[in-house]
């Protein structure tokens, strides 16, 4: 097989804080971007996702472009405080009928819909009570689940729980950069860490208990994934080796990326999905952790690794390795000048080959890409179109990698692009563009980029021309 299976599904991604807006229509809660939005400072252009891409308003034109785009699946996030405004207890019809519509709309142009049900917009109510560190959160993330499954499982049958946990626990608590802001010390970090896995876990139940049709799901962590300098088999068990690690100073990734100071025991993967997909924390973590990992039962365990069905991942770049007899691998030193995006995120298309495979190694589980892209200076020409031909560039280098793991029969089942529409980037405001359609947040104009066209011949010819 030199292409991707029939049943591939090509796709696009969204996030709903990142583009809904109506930030406190019809009932919404606020959620802890709003809050942390709110503090002059935390983003970069003091801007906020208040109004965004005004999506709740204007779903029916989005979703008549993704199908004009020709997406066949489309990945989006369920505001946790749209559904339930105080994170628990009393539903808010209005913002589940949001979503109800939306479902349909894309049924209706044959787009499959994916929910992810938490992209880290939690509701501040539940912040207030602790959030990820108060141990009832499972529950409540359980019961949150139930309601999206209850209503929507007889339309939706593909879940995704958390997104990039690393990034809520991580940068959220440990880094202080994304809401809630929190630099907490290691043990607390992991204690939050511990409640997110559970909370994945009861999710996982609930879903399943809920439904109405035969659903699957997974979760979507995200990291670097490591690659070969070449493909000896010393260099291959490097980077795996390297990928799943734990370690405490991780001084060659701190080189790599600049971040001084943040320990990789929060930031990595196999802490996060090895209780998911084993059943239990790696030995190295536990070792090198000690007493800052929390106390667990066995049920936690087994409530934590509840069977799922496939595994996401976000992976945007990776850094090279090599084996080193005395720490089994060690990085490459990044090349002067190497290739990066806009916002200065190193261009490594093999991770989207070794990452699948890698992943498919250790977990045996179907693999879906669920967020890949770049953010580039794209901007509207006097004639009104949109050139972005790095990032046609980066998508034909990064799939040509993922197109091997599908012909190695690794089970790639789709690819979710990030993102379908420029977006509010978090910390970074409107500054870095990563969409596949530009947006003009003057006026709300979307105009499909270059990559857009790229995009539909690609999915056309199912992968055949990148
Ligand atoms: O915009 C984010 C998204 O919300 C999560 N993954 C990475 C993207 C780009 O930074």
């Amino acid at each position: 097989m030199n292409n991707f299976s029939d049943d591939f599904l090509w796709g696009a991604a969204t996030s709903a804080y990142q583009i809904e807006g109506a930030y406190n229509l019809d009932g919404k809660g606020d959620s802890i971007w709003d809050t942390f939005c709110r503090t002059r400072g935390n983003i970069r252009d003091n801007s906020s996702g208040e109004i965004a891409c005004d999506h709740l308003n204007r779903y029916k034109e989005d979703v008549g472009i993704m199908s004009d785009i020709g997406l066949q699946s489309y990945r989006f996030s369920v505001s946790w405080p749209r559904i339930l405004p105080n994170g628990t207890g009393a539903v808010n019809s209005k913002g589940l009928d949001f979503y109800d519509r939306l479902i349909d709309e894309l049924l209706e142009k044959d787009i499959k819909p994916f929910i992810t049900l938490f992209h880290w917009d939690l509701p501040q109510k539940i912040q207030d009570q602790g959030g990820w560190l108060n141990p009832d959160i499972a529950q409540w993330f359980g019961d949150y689940a139930a309601i999206l499954s209850d209503k929507y499982s007889d339309r939706v049958h593909n879940w995704f729980t958390i997104n990039e946990p690393q990034v809520v626990i991580c940068l959220g608590h440990y880094m202080g950069s994304k809401a809630p802001g929190h630099k907490l010390e290691l043990k607390e970090v992991l204690l939050a860490l511990h409640n997110s896995l559970l909370a994945h876990g009861q999710s996982v139940r609930a879903l399943r208990s809920n439904a109405h049709s035969e659903i699957k799901i997974g979760p979507v962590p995200t990291g670097h994934v490591a690659y070969p300098k070449d493909e000896s088999p010393e260099n291959i068990k490097a980077a795996y080796d390297a990928t799943f690690s734990i370690h405490k100073t991780g001084e060659d990734i701190h080189d790599l990326y600049k971040w001084k100071g943040m320990v990789n025991s929060a930031w990595n993967f196999a802490w996060y999905t090895d209780p998911i997909f084993l059943g239990k924390y790696p030995e190295e973590g536990l070792e090198l952790l000690g007493s800052d990992v929390p106390d667990y039962t066995d049920e936690d365990m087994k409530l934590i690794s509840e069977p799922v069905d496939f595994c996401g991942i976000n992976s945007y770049s990776g850094y090279q390795v090599k084996y080193d007899p005395d720490n089994r691998w060690v990085c490459d030193d990044r090349p002067i000048g190497n290739n990066q995006t806009a916002f200065k995120w190193n261009v490594t298309p093999d991770v989207l080959y070794w990452g699948p495979r890698f992943f498919y190694e250790r977990y045996k589980k179907p693999i879906f890409i669920t967020e890949n892209g770049l953010s580039a200076h794209d901007w509207v020409d006097s004639k009104g179109e949109v050139h972005d031909p790095q990032r046609i560039q980066f998508l034909s280098e990064y799939l040509k990698h993922y197109k091997r793991a599908a012909s190695e029969s690794i089970p790639v089942k789709g690819y979710f692009l990030w993102s379908f529409l420029d977006n509010f980037e978090w910390e970074q405001g409107y500054e870095e563009r990563f969409g596949l359609v530009h947006v003009d947040f003057q006026t709300q104009k979307r105009t499909l980029k270059s990559s857009a066209k790229w995009y539909s011949n690609c999915i056309k010819t199912n992968g055949a021309e990148l």
